[in-house]
């Protein structure tokens, strides 16, 4: 099938065409990146939600019951699951991890598992990848859950408008195991399994420990604007007054964002709506204080930088005799007449040369 007859299915949201440029894009076949490209334009349509947190969290019970609320209020969802330690090509594991059962039968939804990816690209750029043509295709939520808290869960994480960490009282020594890049790049805490103990106690640790953090000076002045309007309120977020500005019409800055701690009990279902409240709320803080198109603007910069590192992985090992002639130092390199350091600079010296004998 050709590139304009695919396009125009993804656009007239068919869904066989949702499903074959995926699957081009995720394996990496002849003519995604001409794919991607042509479909660049459209999208930022979607709002993309990562859900992440450690194992066994209830992440997939939240994630079911969000796309839930979502479909009530008659927006579309795609859900795709990332299992970044899983060895499995979107195996039997990560299958179980995201039943959903209760969202398989709706056409308003579509639910994707992705695991690994061949050797040319990594997990997170699929996912990126396949989350823009899930824009294109016209979802109105993309929600991305990843299993863990390492740096290919940051990766992920970094893909998206807004994240979510969940924790659950019984991860131990809770916060404090974290790695402290993940509690930097969270939007919205999530204590689930309310119903269990301690869940109390790890909230005021996560508040305690943002409001170090945080450190704004502005975050507790209240609004005063002239009319005598009360501050405007997106969620529990307070817009404010630039404390400087002497223009009683200058439009109000947004606040810094102040993370919301909530606690829900995803399995009843409790709390849903608080953090689809606030999900909103952090929606409206990223568009009026120009924060989205600053992420946005940076996730660009790093996809055209995995395209080159892509492309030049690609040129390098397909198309230069750049492993050929390391093969050909095999010996060398065993009895130590060489080392794999100076081969491989005098290989890109060669590289730069233009000449990869
Ligand atoms: N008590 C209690 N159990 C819950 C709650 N939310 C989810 N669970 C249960 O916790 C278990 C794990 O839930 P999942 O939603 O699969 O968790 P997950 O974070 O997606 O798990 P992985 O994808 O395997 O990392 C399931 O048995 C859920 O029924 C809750 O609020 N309270
Ligand atoms: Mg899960």
């Amino acid at each position: 099938m050709d590139l304009a007859t695919l396009l125009g299915d993804l656009r007239a949201r068919r869904p066989a065409a949702l499903a074959r440029a995926i699957s081009m894009v995720e394996n990496g076949r002849s003519g995604f990146e001409a794919l991607l490209a042509a479909i660049h334009p459209s999208l930022g349509r979607a709002r993309r939600i990562g859900i992440t947190g450690p194992p066994g969290a209830g992440k997939s019970t939240l994630t079911e019951r969000l796309a839930t609320r979502f479909r009530a209020d008659g927006l579309t969802v795609a859900v795709v699951a990332v299992d970044p330690t899983s060895p499995f090509t979107g195996g039997a594991l990560l299958g179980d991890r995201i039943r959903m059962e209760s969202l398989a039968l709706d056409a308003g939804v579509f639910i994707r598992s992705m695991a690994t990816r061949g050797s040319l690209g990594g997990l997170a750029t699929a996912t990126r990848e396949v989350c823009d043509v899930l824009d294109a295709g016209g979802f109105d939520r993309i929600i991305i859950e990843t299993v863990g808290v390492g740096q290919s869960e940051l990766d992920v994480a970094r893909s998206v408008d807004t994240t979510v960490l969940v924790l659950v009282p019984e991860s131990g020594d809770g916060i404090q195991t974290l790695k402290s890049g993940i509690m930097e790049i969270a939007d919205l805490f999530v204590v689930n399994k309310a119903d269990r103990p301690g869940a109390d106690r790890l909230r005021q640790e996560i508040e305690v420990m943002l409001g170090i953090r945080t450190g704004n000076a502005f975050r507790h002045v209240k609004a005063h604007h002239g009319g005598g309007q009360a501050g405007r309120r997106a969620g529990g977020q307070e817009l404010v007054d630039a404390p400087s500005s002497r223009l009683p019409a200058s439009p109000a800055l947004p606040a810094a964002w102040k993370h919301p701690v909530l606690g829900t009990i995803a399995s009843r279902g409790e709390g849903i709506d608080e953090l689809a409240i606030e999900l909103e709320a952090h929606d409206q803080w990223l568009r009026v204080s120009g924060g989205l198109e600053q992420r946005r603007k940076r996730r660009l910069a790093q996809r055209t930088r995995e395209v080159v590192e892509r492309a030049a992985r690609r040129w390098i090992w397909q198309e230069t005799d750049a492993a050929a002639t390391i093969e050909r130092h095999l010996d060398d390199l065993a009895q130590g007449r060489v080392s794999p350091y100076e081969l491989g600079a005098g290989i890109v010296a060669d590289l730069k040369k233009g000449s990869t004998a």
